[in-house]
């Protein structure tokens, strides 16, 4: 308070704010404003997306200084190049980094992390674009493409989708899109295309008109991995969301034009501890068919945000309390509940949609990965829903009936192994009594470039193996075999054979009955396919 004065006047606590920078404790090798760039480049690319931006740590360890000035730089620099069993890759040995650059991210992981710039409404703004106005839109569609057999395929590096025709299997068009391309997701209509981007670019694609287009594209934020739109009755296409790892937060944008409307930031307490976290990474986001409701997964914090769309301007946000570092789920067949893997946890959290409740969390295996999952009638205990693991080679199934099979639901009800660990990802179809899993981030050859293939009703006979790579004759490479995909019918399998950007990839179709080849699709626009999103499957969460 101001001495003699007549009013108060608010003063803050200086004595615990430092006036002086903080200094390492260790010697660092100096690093020039070109070199830290570049650092900060690779960091951003190859590292942020399992350390964190700020280095706190989520799939991969924590790399904050007071941890990196312990470790040292000729340890950083071995890990760096050799990898780890436990996920960390190769940088040095692959070829990926050379000798230098690994130095020189060593050295880098050894100075504070910058933290990378806000991105509010001015700056989403500045980047929102609308190709075509809704009213310029065709009414109808233009054109004689299977709308609902097409296969949006990630061109990873190129930072572009193709669009293949489901039943001729040849590609329609390529859209350029934003940076290392992630994930594709459908409107409840059908009729639109959201990809977004690592570098949170959103792009909005129109099937109908005469050559599919772009209508509409939107950047909200640095980094970014989820989009998803409203599918509640409705509420078909009058809403899209997309959540970002930098900024920490998602925005709730309009379904027809990507106008930004609602930002929301995600940076608060962890679920269990109640300490603050300045870095809650949104993973994945799906939408709820029993309440106008988007579910938001935030991984550091372990919170599963039921996200109520019907008024932006008093938003009303069901938080539950789940598991730290969400990542990736889906629905099970019914789609009134969602799992979602807490990788890091070795856990997968159920969450009721309708009655907006935590309903289990149960332990599956090391680092599951589902992706969305499987969901099929298991021959003994019903529906279930099943993941594979990043880190061993089983496959759990988890009871999803609790009518029919109340005694077993929400557990694992069953755990087979599949060939190896380093699984991605895991699918079946309605129409189908096959159940495929890749393997593509094994270290063995044999395993990453070859899928896992069991009968459903006989899971006890194990399994058959495809030889993906081999049948895709594309020469040179890794050749990893990544993330099957069906068709609407359910009687095809997509594998992207994905080798590095200057080698040759393909798609392999199998003919899902007889797990024979039924084509290799390879061109020369095909670049590092890795995921791939049949349109009528993603619209109605048909996995
Ligand atoms: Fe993905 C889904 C994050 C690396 C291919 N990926 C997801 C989702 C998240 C995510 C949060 C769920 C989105 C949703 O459902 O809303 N992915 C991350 C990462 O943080 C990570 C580990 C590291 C990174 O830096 O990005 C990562 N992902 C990869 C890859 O390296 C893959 C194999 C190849 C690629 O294209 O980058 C890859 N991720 C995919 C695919 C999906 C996905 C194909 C969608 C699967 C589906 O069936 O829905």
């Amino acid at each position: 308070a101001k001495e003699g004065g007549t009013t108060q006047q608010y003063e803050p606590q200086m004595e615990n704010i430092p006036t002086e920078p903080e200094q390492p404790q260790l010697e660092v090798t100096e690093l020039s404003p070109e070199e830290f760039a570049t650092g900060k480049k690779i960091f951003f690319e190859r590292c942020a997306g399992c350390h964190g931006v700020l280095r706190k740590g989520a799939t991969g360890p924590n790399l904050e200084t007071e941890r990196t000035h312990e470790l040292g730089f000729e340890h950083l620099q071995a890990f760096i190049t050799y990898g780890s069993p436990a996920g960390m890759p190769n940088w040095g040995t692959s070829g990926e980094l050379t000798q230098e650059e690994v130095d020189l991210m060593a050295n880098y992981l050894l100075h504070e992390p910058p933290a990378p710039p806000e991105w509010g409404m001015d700056k989403m703004k500045e980047t929102w674009e609308v190709f075509v106005e809704p009213e310029n839109r065709v009414t109808e569609p233009k054109n004689d493409l299977p709308l609902d057999n097409l296969f949006s395929v990630t061109l990873r590096d190129a930072g572009e989708i193709a669009l293949i025709n489901g039943n001729t299997h040849e590609i329609e068009k390529i859209i350029p899109t934003g940076y290392a391309v992630h994930i594709s997701r459908m409107s409840a209509s059908g009729r639109y295309v959201f990809v977004i981007g690592r570098d949170a670019r959103i792009d909005m694609i129109d099937l109908w008109p005469e050559e599919p287009t772009k209508v509409a594209t939107l950047k909200i934020g640095m980094e970014a991995r989820s989009v998803e739109t409203s599918k509640m009755k409705g509420w078909e296409d009058k809403l899209a969301i997309a959540g970002a790892y930098w900024p920490p937060q998602y925005v709730i944008m309009d379904g027809q034009t990507l106008e930004p409307k609602k930002i929301v930031s995600t940076r608060g307490m962890l679920y269990d501890e109640q300490t603050f976290h300045p870095e809650p990474r949104v993973a994945s986001i799906l939408s709820s068919h029993y309440n106008p409701e988007f579910i938001v997964n935030v991984k550091e914090t372990g919170k599963v945000l039921l996200v109520d769309y019907t008024n932006l301007d008093a938003l009303k946000t069901t938080e539950i309390d789940a598991e730290r570092f969400l990542h990736d789920g889906g629905l099970d067949s019914s789609g009134r509940y969602f799992l979602v893997a807490a990788n890091a946890r070795d856990k997968v959290a159920i969450i009721d949609t309708k009655e907006r409740k935590l309903v289990n969390i149960v332990e599956t295996g090391i680092k599951p990965h589902p992706g969305r999952g499987a969901n099929f009638v298991h021959p003994e205990f019903g529906p279930v829903w099943a993941t594979s693991h990043l880190g061993d080679p089983t496959i759990a199934m988890i009871g999803t009936d609790p009518e029919g099979h109340p005694d077993k639901a929400f557990k694992v009800v069953d755990v087979i192994d599949g060939q190896g660990g380093g699984s991605l990802f895991i699918k079946t179809h309605p129409e189908s009594s096959n159940l495929w899993v890749d393997t593509p981030l094994n270290s063995m050859e044999e395993m990453y470039q070859s899928v896992a293939v069991f009968d459903i009703n006989n899971l006890d006979a194990g399994f058959e193996v495809l030889p993906i790579a081999e049948w895709a004759d594309v020469g040179e490479g890794p050749k990893r075999v990544v993330q099957p995909e069906y068709n609407k019918a359910g009687d095809e399998v997509w594998f992207s054979v994905w080798n590095g950007k200057e080698q040759k990839s393909a798609i392999v179709v199998v003919d899902d009955k007889t797990r024979t080849l039924k084509k290799v699709i390879k061109d020369p626009r095909l670049i590092t396919p890795t995921g791939k999103f049949n349109t009528y499957n993603t619209q109605n969460d048909v996995y």
